[in-house]
């Protein structure tokens, strides 16, 4: 049976500055992806620490911790079937100036270090980073579609 995934994804504070959260969650909802959860946030030493631990020790890492938290970001978690692997193919790689055209990096920015988007790499990495960020209770997968919506509203009048 095929189930849908979660996975985390920042619009990173270059990508805030620069006014394109609208453009980067866009990608995500037009792909199909819902918005489980979204929140405008300053990362702390705590989370950026957590966040990045994998990376602790590269020559790039004090860089990378004082980039996350150089202002706020905007957290979410969307959901969809393969959304780990799909929102990574939708961000493109690492490096902006490789990544595939069409893709946010690629077509937003320029260099590895300010590549705007973050995106969790495992269904494991995304578990593991959509606590870090966000707490149960923040996370919204309930709510009637619109067309059923549409219909009891119909059926409401009188
Ligand atoms: P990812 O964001 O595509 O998963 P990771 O290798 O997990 O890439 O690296 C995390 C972040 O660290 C990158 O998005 C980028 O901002 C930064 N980074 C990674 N490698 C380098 C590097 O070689 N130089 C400068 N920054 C880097
Ligand atoms: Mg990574």
């Amino acid at each position: 049976m095929h189930t849908e995934e979660r996975t985390f994804i920042a619009v990173k504070p270059d990508g805030v500055q620069r006014g394109l959260i609208g453009e980067i969650v866009k990608r995500f909802e037009q792909k199909g992806y819902k918005v489980i959860g979204l929140k405008m946030l300053q990362v702390t030493d705590e989370q950026a620490k957590a966040h990045y631990a994998e990376h602790e020790g590269k020559p790039f890492y004090p860089r990378l911790i004082k980039y996350i938290q150089s202002g706020p970001i905007v957290a979410m978690v969307i959901q969809g079937y393969n959304a780990v692997a799909g929102a990574r193919h939708i961000m493109g790689s690492t490096n902006p100036d490789t990544a595939e055209v069409g893709t946010i990096r690629a077509d937003f920015a320029q260099v590895m270090e300010y590549n705007i988007v973050h995106g969790s790499d495992s269904v494991a990495s995304a578990e593991r980073e959509i606590k870090i960020y966000f707490n149960d209770n923040e996370l919204f997968t309930e709510g009637k579609c619109m067309s059923e919506l549409v219909i009891e509203s119909l059926d409401a009048e009188v």
